[in-house]
């Protein structure tokens, strides 16, 4: 990995000379891409997707044409966003309402013209640039800077579609900081506010494989998705633990002296039936009441 953070533009085009005259024209600002057929600049899109702020497309290659590899992009969730202008030798304006309404930013005849050109990549990058961090700014929680209610419940949705084809489970843990209004109470919403963070980071640095996902799923509430849920209690448990150590001081509580958290786990294998995501959410829901009803400061599973 590079630490290169310049944008990231694919160049697709099966003339070499092409390539590198947009290449040529574009280095010094861009962190470059080249793709040379329709196929290659789909694997690349593929593989760098999160990366690549805009591809640059030849109309006319061998195999696989621009406009449907346009397509292709436009039909998988990972590479839809990208944008696209198509550059191209074939001017009439039917092919240009065509690359258009594929979904197309922009559409450019050959010969370019390289100022023109370096124009409408900068306005085009920015705009991606902008789209993406909206997202983002859109999938996490304001407070804490991890998932957010929306993300985590698009991230279920996921979880429930691919557990239900290929027959996996999911492990659903849900975390509620035990006498959070008496901590109010006694230390005042600020210091509250800095104890939601402490523990919103350490339930982040929990969701450790590649698909777990740690989100702030109400007020004081968490939860721990792992798809594939193996693992889900033990992962819970840790947490669980890993809170009490953050020795934060809670003189108020009934339970410790210290914050702790309860903790309502829950496993459930995918079936073609979709309430199952229904009953994941209400299992854990449910274990984390008797955790709670317990004693507090503990797992039920
Ligand atoms: P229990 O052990 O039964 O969970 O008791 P509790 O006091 O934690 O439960 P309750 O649901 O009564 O209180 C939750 C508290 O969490 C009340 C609310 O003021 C506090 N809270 C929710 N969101 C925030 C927040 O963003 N910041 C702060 N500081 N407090 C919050
Ligand atoms: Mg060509
Ligand atoms: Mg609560
Ligand atoms: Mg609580």
């Amino acid at each position: 990995m590079s630490n290169d953070d310049r944008p990231t533009i694919l160049i697709a085009d099966d003339e070499r000379l092409n390539r590198n005259m947009l290449a040529e024209l574009l280095q010094n600002d861009y962190r470059i891409l080249l793709a040379r057929d329709g196929a290659d600049t789909l694997e690349r899109a593929r593989q760098d997707a999160d990366r690549i702020a805009l591809i640059l497309l030849d109309v006319s290659m061998p195999g696989v044409s621009g406009y449907e590899v346009l397509a292709a992009l436009r039909s998988q969730e990972q590479t839809a966003g990208i944008s696209v202008i198509f550059i191209t030798g074939q001017n009439s304006e039917a092919d240009e309402e065509f690359g258009l309404r594929l979904g197309a930013a922009d559409y450019i005849h050959k010969p370019i013209r390289p100022a023109i050109l370096i124009a409408r990549v900068r306005n085009l990058v920015n705009l991606a640039l902008q789209k993406r961090e909206l997202e983002r700014v859109a999938q996490r929680d304001g407070l804490t800077g991890i998932a957010n209610r929306r993300h985590f419940d698009e991230a279920l949705d996921r979880a429930c579609r691919h557990a239900a084809r290929s027959f996996t489970t999911i492990g659903l843990a849900l975390i509620d900081i035990d006498h959070f209004k008496l901590y109010n109470d006694r230390y005042g919403h600020v210091v509250g506010d800095q104890a939601l963070r402490q523990v919103a980071q350490l339930l982040a640095r929990h969701a450790r494989r590649p698909y777990d996902v740690a989100a702030r799923y109400g007020g004081e509430e968490f939860a721990l998705l792992a798809p594939e849920g193996h693992g889900i209690t033990e992962l819970a448990e840790q947490f669980r633990r890993s809170v009490v150590d953050l020795r934060i001081p809670h003189a108020a509580s009934t339970t410790a002296p210290v914050l702790t958290v309860s903790i309502g786990a829950a496993m459930i294998a995918g079936t073609s039936h979709d309430d199952f995501r229904l009953t994941l959410l209400e299992q854990a829901d449910r274990l984390l009441y008797e955790a709670k009803l317990r004693g507090r400061n503990q797992l039920a599973h």
